[in-house]
């Protein structure tokens, strides 16, 4: 196998969270008593900023507020992201946002074929936690050789921080690994990380600039969900699988 590791993002990736996310947000904005919501619309336009406390303290800085008042909310944020990311792990239990066709199929695959498993994020630690343990099982987590997300390292995706931890975790060389995400700011990453990189984007990001990308598919496919002919030929099967991985990743290695 040419292909040591696969390394997943979450968000958006391993299921389509985005919704849930911009719910959980909502939520916590009206707990906090703050007469913010954000549209899907606003949240598409917001979603460009890499990390939900990030994205908090960018909209506080939108708005026409005094600088005092502003400065005050800035000193809420991250109750306002404890809040958000409660709730985040409320609506995932409770089933919303399942994975994504063909990411447990491929995580299957690559334990079968010893090919080791990583997770390099932005999201918070307990979002991870909960999207696995919905997703995968309880045991689901402990399939992860490497792990690494959101305020573990000092610059967040588009920087390939979190992609080179997850490597150094694995001991392994970029050029042996793979892999899979949804965003710009993801894609953008991983490829600075030296990374082939495979997009399977959602309707939060597939209209950011996917162009680093090595592959982009509309999903993963699987044999209930096969991919479109067009999708399919480009890789040869009706789904992608960790053969058609390794086929392209060898085949972009000896170019
Ligand atoms: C996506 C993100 C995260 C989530 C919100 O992360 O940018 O910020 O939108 O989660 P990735 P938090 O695609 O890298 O998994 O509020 O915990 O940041
Ligand atoms: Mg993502």
């Amino acid at each position: 196998m040419s292909i040591e590791a696969l390394i997943f993002d979450v968000d958006g990736t391993l299921a389509d969270t985005e919704e849930t996310h911009r719910q959980a947000f909502n939520a916590a904005f009206l707990e906090h008593d703050l007469n913010w919501n954000w549209s899907s619309h606003q949240y598409l336009d917001l979603l460009n900023i890499s990390g939900g406390k990030e994205r908090i303290a960018q909209y506080i800085d939108s708005l026409k507020l005094p600088a005092e008042e502003k400065q005050r909310l800035h000193g809420s944020v991250a109750a306002i992201h404890r809040t958000k990311t409660r709730t985040f792990a409320e609506l995932i239990r409770d089933g919303r946002s399942p994975l994504r066709p063909g990411v447990a199929r491929l995580i299957r695959e690559a334990r079968e074929a010893g090919v080791k498993l990583g997770l390099a994020s932005t999201t918070s630690p307990a979002n991870v936690e909960a999207l696995i343990s919905a997703g995968l099982g309880e045991e689901g987590y402990h399939w992860f050789n490497a792990i690494a997300c959101a305020d573990e390292v000092p610059n967040k995706k588009p920087a390939p921080d979190v992609y080179n931890v997850v490597l150094s975790t694995l001991g392994l060389q970029a050029s042996a690994c793979v892999a899979l995400e949804d965003s710009g700011n993801g894609v953008r990453a991983a490829k600075a990380a030296g990374l082939f990189t495979i997009a399977i984007p959602t309707i939060w990001t597939q209209t950011q600039d996917l162009s680093e990308a090595d592959l982009v598919l509309y999903s993963l496919g699987d044999p209930e969900q096969p991919l479109d002919p067009g999708a399919a030929a480009r890789i040869g099967a009706p789904y992608l699988g960790l053969a058609q991985i390794a086929a392209l990743h060898g085949r972009a290695a000896a170019a």
